[in-house]
């Protein structure tokens, strides 16, 4: 891979209407955060201008299983990475609303 994975999600961060079903592998190869308390570390946090990016490998392969991005109005949506049987990688958006922020 060419790109870092910082490089990456700052770029998803900082443009989240970029991110789509046929975004494609993203890859998570130095997570920071351990999200469900196991003990290994599998998420990575991005902060964009207008959005912040939370990603995690769920399996530990090396590739982000679920994105979900947080817009500074509190609105969100969260994606989970799958590939068929041919290996064609797609995300499909499985939640999204607004956190009451008030
Ligand atoms: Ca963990
Ligand atoms: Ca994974």
């Amino acid at each position: 891979m060419a790109t870092t994975d910082d490089f990456l999600l700052a770029d998803l961060a900082a443009d989240p209407e970029h991110f789509g079903p046929d975004s494609g592998v993203v890859g998570l190869t130095h997570p920071t955060l351990d999200i469900d308390g196991d003990g290994a570390l599998d998420s990575v946090v991005a902060e964009g201008e207008h959005a912040t990016v939370v990603a995690t490998d769920v399996d530990g392969d090396g590739d982000a299983d679920r994105i979900t991005f947080f817009a500074d109005d509190g609105a969100f949506d969260a994606w989970e990475f799958h590939s068929d049987a041919q290996g064609n990688a797609h995300w499909d958006r499985i939640d999204e609303g607004s956190l009451d922020i008030s």
